[in-house]
Parts: C-alpha cells; sequence; structure tokens
C-alpha cells in the first residue's frame, strides 16, 4: 500500500494534490512537507512537516521515518520568478530532485516529478510539438526541467528507480495561487474578472498556449504513477494537455457568465517572451497510448467550474 511524501505540498499543485492522494490513499499514508507552513486545513487532515527540499540528510530522514515508498517531488521555482534569480532557480530545481533521486535510490521510493512545456525553445516545432523534439529552451526553468528530465532517466536506467513524470502545460485552479510563472495570467483572469469584472493581462491576445485545468493534472499525477510499468517508453516526459488558449478566448468563454468583462493588454515583454519561445500545441499521444490519459475538463466546462468555486468566495 502506497506510503507518499510530497514536497512542495503547499504550492499551487501541492495544495490539490496533497488532499487528492489523502482521498484515495488514507490520510495517514500522506505526509505533507514545505519549506514553510502550509494551510491549516492541510496541517490538519494529515501528517505536514517543515522540510527543505535540497536537503538530502533532512529528504532522508522524513521518507525513512514516514517509510514512504513514493515521492511526488513538486518543490521549484518557476519561470518567471527564476528569470529574476536563475542562480538560485538552479540551485532549488536541481539539488533538491537530486536529493530526492539520491534518497530514492538508497530507500527504493518510485519518485513523480513535474517537468513542463517549459522544455521547449524557440527552435522546436511549435504546432504541433512532438513527444520527442529538439529541447533548447531559453528560460533557466526551462533548463532545470531538462536537464531533471535527463537526470530522473539516468537514475532509472542507471540504478533502477522507478521515476516517472509529465511535462504540465499552464495549469489552472483556484486556492493556492500559482508560484510565479508565465502562465499566471490565466489563473489571474477569473480571480480579476469576479473581483473587478477587469483584467489587465500581462501577454498579447493572441498568446496561444497549451492549458490543463488542475483536476486533470491531478488525475494525471496520479495516472502515470499508477500505470503499468511495462507500457511505458518514455515515463519521466510525458507530454499532457487538455486545451490551447488565447486571453481572448478565455475573455469570450468568461464574458458568457460575466457578460460587461473587459480585458486590457499590458504586455510584460519579459513574460511575453518566454511565452512566445513555448509551443503553441503540444501532441500529447504518446501519454494517450501508454498510460490511458485523457483530460476531462475543456474551456467551457473549466470556467463554469472555476467561476462558481470563485464566486462562493
Ligand atoms: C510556469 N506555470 O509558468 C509554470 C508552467 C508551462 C508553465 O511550467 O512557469
Amino acid at each position: 500500500m502506497k506510503r507518499i511524501l510530497v514536497t512542495g505540498a503547499g504550492g499551487q499543485i501541492g495544495s490539490w494534490l496533497v488532499p487528492a492522494l489523502r482521498s484515495q490513499y488514507g490520510d495517514a499514508k500522506v505526509l505533507a512537507t514545505d519549506i514553510r507552513q502550509v494551510s491549516p486545513e492541510m496541517a490538519e487532515a494529515g501528517p505536514f512537516q517543515v522540510l527543505d527540499a535540497t536537503d538530502v540528510r533532512a529528504v532522508g530522514q522524513a521518507v525513512m521515518r514516514h517509510r514512504a515508498d513514493t515521492v511526488f517531488h513538486l518543490a521549484a521555482i518557476l519561470s518567471a520568478v527564476g528569470e529574476r534569480d536563475p542562480r538560485l532557480a538552479w540551485h532549488v530545481n536541481m539539488s533538491s530532485l537530486e536529493a530526492v533521486l539520491e534518497v530514492a535510490r538508497e530507500q527504493g521510493c518510485a519518485v513523480f516529478t513535474p517537468s513542463s512545456i517549459g522544455v521547449f525553445g524557440p527552435g522546436t516545432p511549435k504546432n504541433p510539438t512532438p513527444q520527442d523534439t529538439i529541447m533548447r529552451p531559453t528560460t533557466m526553468y526551462g533548463i532545470t526541467k531538462v536537464a531533471g528530465e535527463l537526470l530522473c532517466d539516468y537514475y532509472h536506467h542507471r540504478f533502477g528507480v522507478d521515476t516517472r513524470g509529465v511535462r504540465f502545460p499552464g495549469l489552472i485552479s483556484y486556492g493556492q495561487p500559482p508560484g510565479g510563472g508565465t502562465t499566471d495570467w490565466a489563473v489571474e483572469i477569473y480571480y480579476r474578472a469576479v473581483q473587478h469584472g477587469r483584467y489587465r493581462c500581462f501577454v498579447g491576445p493572441d498568446t496561444q498556449l497549451d492549458m490543463m485545468y488542475m483536476p486533470d493534472a491531478v488525475r494525471a499525477a496520479i495516472g502515470v504513477m499508477e500505470a503499468d510499468p511495462a507500457r511505458l517508453v518514455h515515463r519521466n516526459a510525458f507530454n499532457v494537455t487538455a486545451m490551447q488558449l488565447t486571453p481572448e478566448m478565455m475573455a469570450a468563454e468568461i464574458r458568457k457568465h460575466i457578460p460587461g468583462f473587459i480585458i486590457e493588454y499590458e504586455v510584460d515583454p519579459v513574460r511575453q517572451a518566454i511565452a512566445d519561445s513555448w509551443p503553441d500545441r503540444i501532441d500529447d499521444s504518446a501519454a494517450r497510448q501508454e498510460w490511458d490519459w485523457e483530460p476531462a475538463f475543456d474551456l467551457e466546462r473549466m470556467t463554469a467550474d472555476m467561476l462558481k468555486h470563485l464566486n462562493q468566495g
């Protein structure tokens, strides 16, 4: 029976994934960890501890004490924040992954690590972006994700560690906000629509990116870890997507619920350049073939659900 440790549990993904894992495997089986305190709901619903995921000894002790057999390693610095301090992004993203993989090798744990469409760069085919293609990202975040995919593959082939992961697109959710990424606009637009009826977007109106509603992202993370290993060819870097969205598309869907909603644009050149370096549409056929990936939310269903929850306050 799975005993799980989650790093970065208080982040945008972790705040959804931990409750889902606890619901599926049992509250006491899922140890939530983060560099800082998490919400009282998460800390009271099951085991929690403050943990610096870059500290290999501390990670090893936490895994041993919890008798974890699976680690969902979510702790990372995202693309936009990473460009403000690239050396810190490299240190946090790579030292934490190295620590988790070393502990997994020593204690026989399986490891889930999220990669990202951020592994692709200007030289990658944009539409569709194949599962196997050139990856020369122009952000430190993307560089750490490419290196992370390769490190996870290495620990699998060299040491037999059961490493798996998916390349997430932009993730949209309510609750814990995203941690400073280039796709944060796709979350902010819903909050500002409900709060103010208008949103000033930091990327241009036709900026198209792959996106996914968080319930689908949680199913993808659990789904790839529950997959039959004999079917897996790609293991650590499955493209997964649900929809391709632009700010204009999202504004039009929001107006079906909030008729007077206004979107304006004040482009941030740094985040626009990052978004422009990423795909327009990734091909997720490998995930569909190897572990039956299938998204459940499209723009219409996601928007209705987001606005319902945000209006509940
Ligand atoms: C970011 N939300 O913007 C993350 C994600 C594909 C984007 O990796 O950095």
